[in-house]
């Protein structure tokens, strides 16, 4: 039997990491955090995509590819957790769980960072973990689907 896939989705600005804003976002680059995701994955026997884009459509695009093919989700949508129902409407078509992660405390931050289009329907969320919060949303994902 083949490895469950996990499919790592990140949002907007994201691909910007390490670059600027290290007090918010830590100076691990994107990269750096995607290949710390695939050996967790890994070591937990799973096997691991990664996908980051800035707009909006492809992102939504890529929830779609992992329908049917993937066994969960991490999903930093960015600053489109704020703002996107059309985000919140992909994720919902997708039978397999997904954990909701933020780098920062957005709830530590601007008023508007507190609402999430999202956090209702993540079978969990973490928040202000720094990108050790990558980690920690595949290690739950291992859990659930072998839950199920
Ligand atoms: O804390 C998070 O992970 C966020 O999803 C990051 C988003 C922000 O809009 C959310 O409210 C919280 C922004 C990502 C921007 O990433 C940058 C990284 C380095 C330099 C500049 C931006």
């Amino acid at each position: 039997m083949s490895a469950a896939t996990i499919t790592v989705i990140n949002g907007p600005n994201l691909n910007l990491l390490g670059t600027r804003e290290p007090g918010i976002y830590g100076t691990e680059t994107l990269a750096d955090v995607e290949a710390r995701c695939v050996a967790v994955a890994e070591e937990l026997g799973l096997a691991l995509e990664c996908f980051q884009g800035n707009g909006e459509g492809e992102i939504i695009d890529a929830i779609h590819r992992a329908r049917g093919g993937s066994a969960g989700l991490v999903v930093n949508a960015g600053a489109y957790t704020h703002t996107s129902i059309a985000i919140r409407d992909a994720l919902a078509a997708v039978e397999a769980p997904f954990v909701e992660v933020h780098i920062s405390n957005v709830h530590a931050r601007e008023p508007f960072r507190a609402h999430s289009y999202l956090s209702d329907i993540a079978a969990a969320v973490i928040l202000g973990c720094g990108t050790q919060g990558y980690d920690f949303a595949i290690r739950r994902l291992a859990a659930l689907v072998s839950d199920r």
